[in-house]
């Protein structure tokens, strides 16, 4: 992405005047916050027709930054007749799911700009705003409202909602895609009024009773074993052993602590990926529809090709799996599929 694909851009948003937004399915907080930061620039910049819209709704956790009714997931975009629809976080064209496969004439006839920070991204629009260096979509959206100069147009919500993806896709400026400009455009949000501490607390710092019970038990039940294969070394300098950690969670914890699968987010990020000398985790629990999940993260061990094998994906640090076991014998599986993944990891 260079300057001359911002005012390419610049000059589209010119001539529209009805616009689709559009994100990528199971959408996360950077795909919403710059969706609907953008959507409220061209909102109070004025004179256009906006929609957005998604297979789904934003996940109800997203609700305090109060964008969510933005999203119509039952839009009928032919009838909409967009003269210019802008994708967000997408890093294919099938990401943009049945919302794009049904209006697939619509799209291929209409202006259609893709902003994306995903390595992957083949440039499926047609015209990319692609920088693969940037921590986030959010980040982009800031670059190309400052190298417009619409500055004026950002207000306190929309300052947030670009911060949100900022923080999240960088697990707090945590995570290695971290960089002087996502650091810097975060000052500059928070100059231009962003509530940070709101989405810090919401996805980071806020924890529930409930969830607190569940983790209790998850914590309860750690194990670990010496992982054999000397790992790289890991983001924090280390010596000493390295291990593989895990935990089970039975349908009877579930119960009893009255959560469900997912209330599993975060402690798998924020607990056990953090352990000291940590070179793979995991956790196992079952899935409502008769299955059970495995959610691995790693320090450099490749647990994508991992789960991969068991049908899987994901990245090569964080990726997960699903398999159909007989929830007659809960625990015998659960064990089963342990077993199965620790050979697997230790095998190399
Ligand atoms: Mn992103």
């Amino acid at each position: 992405m260079n300057k001359q694909d911002i005012l390419n851009f610049w000059k589209l948003l010119i001539k529209a005047k009805r616009i689709l937004l559009i994100n990528h399915i199971r959408m996360d907080p950077d795909a919403f916050g710059s969706l609907a930061g953008f959507y409220r620039i061209l909102k109070n910049i004025g004179g256009y027709t906006l929609k957005a819209t998604n297979d789904e709704l934003p996940p109800e956790s997203f609700g305090f930054l109060n964008s969510s009714h933005i999203i119509e997931p039952d839009l009928d975009i032919k009838k909409f007749q967009p003269d210019l629809i802008i994708s967000f976080d997408a890093s294919s064209i099938d990401q943009l799911g049945n919302q794009y496969r049904q209006y697939e004439k619509t799209f291929a006839n209409t202006e259609f700009v893709v902003i994306d920070h995903h390595i992957s991204n083949p440039g499926f629009g047609k015209l990319n705003l692609i920088n693969t260096d940037a921590s986030s979509t959010c980040e982009i959206v800031w670059h190309i409202i400052e190298t417009l100069g619409l500055e004026q147009y950002v207000d306190r919500q929309i300052a947030t909602l670009l911060t949100t993806g900022l923080l999240t896709d960088t697990n707090i400026y945590y995570n290695a895609n971290t960089t002087g400009d996502t650091l810097r455009t975060g000052a500059k949000l928070l100059d231009n009024d962003a509530d940070f501490r709101l989405p810090m607390f919401e996805f980071y710092k806020k924890k529930e009773f409930y969830k607190s019970k569940l983790w209790g038990e998850v914590l309860r039940n750690l194990e670990r074993e010496q992982y054999m294969t000397s790992p790289q070394p890991s983001p924090s300098k280390r010596e000493g052993d390295t291990y593989i950690y895990w935990s089970i969670i039975t349908s009877e914890m579930f119960a009893a602590t009255e959560t469900s699968d997912v209330d599993v987010s975060g402690l798998i990020n924020e607990f056990l990926a953090n352990l000291e000398g940590m070179e793979v985790c995991f956790l196992l629990y079952p899935l409502p529809d008769g299955k059970i999940k495995a959610s691995l993260r790693s320090n450099s061990f490749d647990v994508s090709e991992l789960c991969q094998s068991f049908w899987g994906g994901g990245h090569k640090l964080a990726a997960g799996f699903s398999v159909k076991y007989d929830t007659e014998k809960e625990m015998e599986e659960l064990e089963r599929v342990k077993e199965q993944i620790l050979k697997k990891i230790q095998q190399g």
